[in-house]
This record gives structure tokens, C-alpha cells and sequence, in this order.
């Protein structure tokens, strides 16, 4: 039975009941995607920031073999202390749950334990995708699998240029998943605003975007979808600065072999070591802004129903 492996925290299940709006977080970001002490002080604001925009956030993970949908301080900050958790994408979840283990979850295993907990709005700051060089790797990330199956919608900064901007978009565009730019013409590249590459669909507003959201799903169009929100004009990476780090990252996880499940988090933490932490300062008021949109999507979303 689902409720022998689920558990929603209370304040989570009161709001799913009462139909209020609810938005869901990741923990991979936290455990693997930034450094201690940043990542517990980063998500604690993330929460703060989605409440104060009148929704209930719900941080996801698998502590002690248990999914958690909601994390509670004490869970959030042992999360991002403990060396020892599992990255868990899709075909992780099982076998972290019968070992009793714990578990980070990424875009994709996140998407899965929110549907199944009644959420259909997550935020994040980055979404996995087609990696550079997939041609030969074929890397390309569970999570546009996942987009294209479950029904959640993603608020995140766009797609990282660690990542190949064109095949992610590609496969997204097979896959049916919409790519949606908020307040934006352009993919946003996470630490820059542009990419030269278009979105599908430009929206303006969260009631706008509430109504396609609300209807792809009523006409059982399943999946999920990408809100590419910019970073805000004020914490941008300089361009030539962020591709020079991100090109010499990618040359010493060519050289150090990285692959697999690896690959991302040896990226982002080179990147932030290269930058001298500006990266990282980015990254952080992104995921801000990032969760101010999500709640308010989620809130237009819970008016609709
Ligand atoms: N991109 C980021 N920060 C992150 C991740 C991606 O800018 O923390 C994490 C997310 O959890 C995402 C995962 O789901 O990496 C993708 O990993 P992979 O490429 O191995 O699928
Ligand atoms: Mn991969």
C-alpha cells in the first residue's frame, strides 16, 4: 500500500485536503547540488518564500527507507549535512526504500513522489537534460523521460549550459512536453537570462499560465511541463565568465572519466569552485525567484479547482 512507504507531513495533508495550493521541492539540489552550510539556509528560505506567497511548500525525499513529502527542520538540515545520501532518480527509489537508506531526490524522483502525493507544482533551480556530447555518452537525463510521463509542472531557470541546449529542447519538443518562458521570449540558460534559442510558448502571468497548465491536463494530455523562469536581471552571470567555467569543468570530468549519475554533481561543484562561489550566489537567488512563481502558479491552480 502506498501509505506504508509515503509519508506526508502534517501541515502538507491539511492543505492537499483543504485544496490549498501546495508546491513541491527537491532534495538533490540540497545534497548534491550545493554546499554546506548554503543548502539548508537556501532551502529554509525557499519554504519561507513559497508561505509568504500563500502556498504550503513541500520538500521531497526518502529518509530511513521512508519517502517524506514535507521535511520538517531537523529532517532538512540532516539531509544537508549527511555525506552519505543517494542521489535517487527513478530506478533508485525501490531499492533506497527496502534498504532503509536515504535518498536525494532529483527532478525525476521528485516529479513521481509529488504526483503520487496530490502535488502538481514543483520548483527547482535546473532540470536534468541532453548532455553535451550525448551523441557519443548518450547522456541525457531521466528527468525529460519523466517530464514527458507525470503529470507536475516545473518552475525552473531554464537548462543549464553544462548541458546541450538544442537537443534538450529537441527531445522535449518529441517527448510533447510544452517549454514555456515566463515573462520571455528566449530558454533561459539558468545563470544567464538568454540562449538565443526560443521557448515554445511565452506567458506573463500566473493566471495564464494557470489555464494552459489546468487545461492540458483536463484534456488528458499527460506530462509535465518546463516554466523557464530568467534569473532576475540583477544576480546574471556574466556570459563569457560562466561558459569559460563551465568549458573547463567539462574538460576535467572528460579527463577524470566522470559519468553516469556523477556527471552533474561533479559539474555544478567545479563550476563553483572555478567561479570562485558567484556561481553558487546566482544559483541560490534564482531558485528564489523561482519559488516566488511556483507558488504563485500553485495558488492560481488550487482557484481553478
Ligand atoms: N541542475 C542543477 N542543479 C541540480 C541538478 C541539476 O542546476 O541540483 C540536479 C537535479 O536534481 C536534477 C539532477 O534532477 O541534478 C539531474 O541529474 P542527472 O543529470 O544525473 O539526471
Ligand atoms: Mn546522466
Amino acid at each position: 500500500m502506498l501509505k506504508d512507504f509515503l509519508e506526508i507531513k502534517e501541515s502538507v495533508q491539511n492543505a492537499l485536503a483543504e485544496g490549498k495550493p501546495v508546491v513541491a521541492l527537491e532534495s538533490t539540489i540540497i545534497s548534491h547540488g550545493m554546499p554546506y552550510p548554503q543548502n539548508v539556509e537556501t532551502a529554509r528560505n525557499v519554504e519561507r518564500i513559497i508561505r509568504e506567497q500563500g502556498a504550503e511548500p513541500a520538500t521531497i525525499a526518502i529518509i530511513g527507507g521512508k519517502i517524506k513529502t514535507g521535511l520538517n527542520d531537523d529532517e532538512l538540515e540532516y539531509l544537508g549535512r549527511n555525506g552519505n545520501v543517494i542521489k535517487t532518480s527513478r530506478r533508485d527509489i525501490p531499492f533506497v526504500i527496502a534498504r532503509g537508506a536515504d535518498g536525494a531526490t532529483t527532478v525525476a524522483a521528485t516529479m513521481i513522489i509529488a504526483a503520487l502525493s496530490g502535488i502538481r507544482v514543483f520548483v527547482t533551480g535546473g532540470i536534468g537534460g541532453v548532455h553535451r556530447g550525448a551523441q557519443q555518452t548518450f547522456d541525457i537525463s531521466a528527468d525529460l523521460e519523466e517530464l514527458a510521463r507525470t503529470n507536475v509542472a516545473v518552475v525552473c531557470a531554464g537548462v543549464k549550459s553544462i548541458l546541450d541546449l538544442p537537443l534538450t529542447l529537441e527531445y522535449l519538443e518529441t517527448r510533447g512536453v510544452p517549454v514555456v518562458g515566463y515573462r520571455t521570449d528566449e530558454l533561459p540558460a539558468f545563470y544567464t537570462r538568454e540562449s538565443g534559442l526560443n521557448v515554445d510558448y511565452r506567458v506573463d502571468t500566473p493566471q495564464e499560465l494557470a489555464a494552459a497548465v489546468k487545461t492540458k491536463w483536463e484534456l488528458g494530455l499527460d506530462g509535465g511541463l518546463v516554466i523557464a523562469n530568467p534569473i532576475p536581471e540583477e544576480f546574471q552571470m556574466d556570459g563569457a565568465v560562466i561558459n569559460q567555467a563551465i568549458e573547463a569543468a567539462l574538460a576535467d570530468a572528460s579527463k577524470e572519466n566522470v559519468c553516469g549519475k556523477d556527471t552533474t554533481p561533479y559539474l555544478l561543484a567545479k563550476i563553483k569552485d572555478i567561479t570562485g562561489g558567484d556561481s553558487l550566489r546566482s544559483n541560490v537567488q534564482l531558485i528564489y525567484s523561482n519559488a516566488a512563481l511556483g507558488a504563485n502558479l500553485a495558488v492560481e491552480l488550487a482557484k481553478k479547482s
